[in-house]
């Protein structure tokens, strides 16, 4: 989630950037599903009932909730957003302050800022499955060492089981939903993608700036599925995903961080761009490979990713770990 500890830079050119440039007709999906806030869609969180917390992080200012809306499983995740600078002016001026001590030259106050700059982004997953709720659940990771072997015995009938789906995927690259957040999109059927923001960015701050470039190839799964001949679609993303966001953001490639997860949570290609200095979930040397080092250990070896042992973390109760546990593969001593 946000790291919402590091200083805020640049906010008060930001915000008017940050919003899209051109407003497209919503799709009927997208008016089916009321994204701009219907009647319905604005109280829709009224009827949630809260079963447990899955996790919660007083210093990320995050909370992951699992519950019941209209009798379906859900799983609502909120956090507070950042404080950014443009909204400094109206915070001071029109705040109320009821001071908690003073003493000396120090004194702490609880200020009450208008609710417009006080949200809270509100995730909704529902109907969420038990993987969902197993995903937001704070747990003890560990370390698998898998072989190529091991996938192919392993991992791929694990995942080919029991993968999320990637519906959402689909709608974005079909334009049924989030059509009017795409940055870019090269159209091409193999070379192409669509880049938008992560359901996880406000788009409020660059501070913890998050896009996905998501492929328009159907038949590639993860880092395990690239070749030799996926290096132009690679560079490719990483060129163009690279110009877009200097042109949309002001940011240049110098301060983005660009990378492939393995294991994904959806297994249909897709490219993480965040900004280099927030601490994004999953950036971790253990899960994250940067583009540069995937496309030039392709150019060197076309079996790399195929051929080789891959490690990531995996959450005590993901059934691929007891897949592995199962098959002598975990070292627990
Ligand atoms: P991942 O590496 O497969 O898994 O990345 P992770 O979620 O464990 O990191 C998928 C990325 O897609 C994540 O960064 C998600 O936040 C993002 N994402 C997931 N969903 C369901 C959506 C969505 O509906 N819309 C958008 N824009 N991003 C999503």
């Amino acid at each position: 989630m946000a790291d919402v500890s590091t200083k805020r830079e640049n906010n008060g050119a930001v915000s008017n950037e940050l919003s899209p440039k051109t407003k497209k007709t919503k799709t009927d999906h997208e008016k089916d599903r009321g994204e701009n806030g219907s009647k319905s869609e604005k109280t829709v969180l009224s009827g949630f009932q809260t079963i447990t917390v899955l996790s919660d992080s007083a210093r990320e200012k995050t909370i992951f909730v699992h519950g019941k809306l209209a009798d379906q499983n859900a799983v609502v995740i909120l956090e507070k957003t950042p404080i950014t600078e443009d909204a400094l002016s109206e915070i001071f001026t029109s705040s109320t302050l009821e001071l908690d001590l003073r003493n000396d030259i120090y004194s702490t106050y609880r200020l009450q800022a208008s609710p417009h700059l006080n949200e809270i982004k509100a995730t909704v997953v529902c109907p969420a499955t038990e993987k969902h709720v197993k995903k937001y659940q704070r747990q003890e990771s560990f370390l698998v060492e898998e072989t190529a072997d091991d996938y192919a015995s392993i991992t791929l009938p694990f995942i080919q089981k029991q993968s999320f789906s990637v519906q959402w995927v689909y709608n974005i690259l079909e334009k049924k939903a989030e059509s009017e957040r795409i940055v870019f999109e090269d159209p091409d059927p193999k070379l192409g993608f669509v880049l938008l923001p992560d359901f996880k960015w406000d788009q409020k701050q660059l501070d913890n700036l998050y896009l996905i470039a998501i492929i328009h190839q159907r038949n590639i799964k993860s880092l395990r599925d690239l070749k030799f001949e996926h290096i132009p679609l690679l560079q490719n993303i990483l060129q163009k995903g690279k110009e877009a966001i200097l042109q949309r953001y002001n940011l240049p490639a110098s301060k983005l961080r660009v990378y492939l997860h393995y294991q994904p949570s959806y297994y249909h290609l897709h490219v993480h761009f965040t900004k280099l200095g927030y601490d994004a979930p999953g950036c971790g040397v253990e899960r994250a490979h940067l583009l540069t080092d995937v496309i030039q250990n392709l150019q060197s070896d076309s079996h790399f990713y195929k051929a080789r042992s891959l490690s990531f973390p995996l959450r005590a109760d993901d059934g691929l770990l007891s897949q592995f546990r199962e098959a002598g593969r975990l070292e627990l001593k």
